[in-house]
């Protein structure tokens, strides 16, 4: 058998190797993907802004996805294909104005649809909440979270951040305020189902983040601010509020707990909170 000439050889261990990096990363990409989805996937969504959020995700996973494989198999292809024989020169030419055209006018449609998607959801999220929304506080700090119900009266007392104390006024009422007398403050959230909730979101420190995955919301608390968001919840039961801003030591530990309930079991457990 005649000897296969070097750069004949090399070729050939070269593809051989193209072709493994291939079907690595084709298994690699499959294979996390699959696990990521069963363990680590966004939890069942709960609010009704979520299903728009998760929509929008999904679809820009896709767009993007199938941009990211069709780019690498055409990369894949043009060095598989042209890899250098050793003969010839390399085409050189500039000035391709359809070939320009066509790659900076077709990503830009493409972006410019996701982005525009993106403002139609983030004109409902932040659109003014509907009259019946029930309103509650949320404050951060470090390391955790206090709320606040307005009580009867529908009215937040004033807050004076020289009366707080962590035993007995953790908020900081100031009772020379009448409106003070029937605030609730409580370690939990609680929500009604189905109905729409104003959370107005402080922080009594640093900077913190009002996050509740299952609802696909997430705000920045800002000492000196109130913040305003407001979302639907759409199924009973136990959640998780976490902060996700890095806010100090104990950062991990600023855990709430969210209860989703019926309107009679919400009134009851406000009921049983002291004042
Ligand atoms: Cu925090």
């Amino acid at each position: 058998m005649a000897e296969i000439p070097a750069p004949a050889r090399e070729r050939r261990v070269g593809r051989l190797l193209a072709t493994l990096i291939v079907v690595l990363i084709v298994i690699g990409g499959v294979g996390s993907f699959l696990i990521a989805r069963g363990r680590w996937w966004m939890l069942p969504v709960a609010s009704v802004h979520g299903v728009e959020i998760d929509r929008l995700f999904n679809t820009t996973l896709v767009v993007t996805g199938i941009v990211f494989v069709l780019i690498h198999v055409v990369l894949a292809v043009f060095v598989w294909r042209y890899a250098d024989r050793g003969t010839g020169r390399a085409a050189y030419w500039h000035d391709d104005r359809t070939l320009e055209l066509t790659y900076t006018l077709i990503p830009a449609a493409v972006m410019i649809t996701l982005v525009s998607m993106g403002a139609v959801v983030w004109a409902q999220v932040h659109s003014p909440p509907p009259p019946d929304a029930m309103v509650v506080e949320a404050r951060g700090e470090q390391f955790g979270w206090l709320f606040r119900y307005p009580g009867k009266d529908g009215v937040f007392g004033r807050i004076d951040p020289a009366r707080i104390s962590v035993k007995d006024n953790p908020m900081g009422l100031d009772p020379a305020d009448p409106a003070s007398k029937s605030n609730i403050v409580t370690r939990d959230l609680h929500l009604v189902l189905a109905r729409p909730v104003r959370v107005r979101i402080r922080s009594k420190d640093v900077i913190h983040s009002f996050y509740i995955p299952a609802f696909r919301v997430k705000q920045d608390a800002v000492p000196g601010m109130t913040v305003e968001i407001w979302f639907t919840p759409t199924r009973e039961g136990d959640y998780e509020l976490a902060c996700a801003q890095l806010c100090g030591v104990g950062h991990y530990i600023m855990r709430g707990k969210v209860k989703v309930e019926s309107q009679d079991a919400f009134d009851t457990w406000l009921a049983q909170q002291s004042h």
